[in-house]
């Protein structure tokens, strides 16, 4: 009888102990899943933050050439005057276009990127010479009435700099803006 009351010996003692161990184990066993799961959630979500940081990684911007055409238009020009009856008194002596003209460039923005080359085409349709000059880069290109002219340049700096007709009756009017963007900009 005393044996029967060890409690090692107790047949019910020791399947309580068995159910134990066994729940014991497929707790474990529940653990190292979830937690491979975790760390394989873990691998992924790093390799996602890297492709993130990669994405979101300074990109080297490669310069490029560029072809832009920038027509010379008239606005308010002594041709005009037969349709604008107040224009004869602007051109004449004391008028407030008095030897002056007002022509555009179109377009008369450019956006490049620092770095690029620019080849630029100057359409001139109309009788009047102009020039397309950027002065901060020692560029200047002369077009005759008529004709067309291209030159080449590269950008060296970043900014907006300004690009103007030189003959002395245009240049108040006829200018327009290079904006030149840093390599940081580029995608
Ligand atoms: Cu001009």
């Amino acid at each position: 009888m005393a044996a029967n009351m060890n409690p090692e010996r107790d047949p019910l003692f020791r399947a309580l102990i068995v159910t134990m161990a066994i729940a014991v184990v497929v707790v474990l066993a529940f653990d190292a899943i979830s937690h491979q799961t975790g760390v394989a959630a873990g691998a992924t979500g790093s390799g996602a933050q890297v492709t993130r940081n990669t994405a979101s990684a300074p990109v080297t911007y490669r310069p490029q050439t560029r072809s832009l055409v920038v027509t010379a238009v008239p606005m308010l020009v002594h041709e005009q005057a037969g349709f604008f009856d107040y224009l004869k008194g602007d051109f004449a002596k004391g008028g407030l276009l008095q030897d002056k003209e007002v022509w555009a460039f179109s377009p008369n923005t450019l956006t490049v990127y620092q770095g690029d080359t620019v080849n630029v085409t100057v359409f001139n349709p109309g009788d009047d010479p102009h020039t397309f000059t950027i002065a901060e880069m020692n560029f200047s290109i002369s077009v005759e009435g008529g004709s067309q002219t291209t030159g080449s340049f590269v950008v060296p700096k970043t900014g907006a700099f300004k690009f103007f007709c030189a003959v002395p009756e245009h240049m108040p009017y006829m200018w327009g803006s290079l904006v030149v963007l840093p390599d940081s900009a580029a995608s």
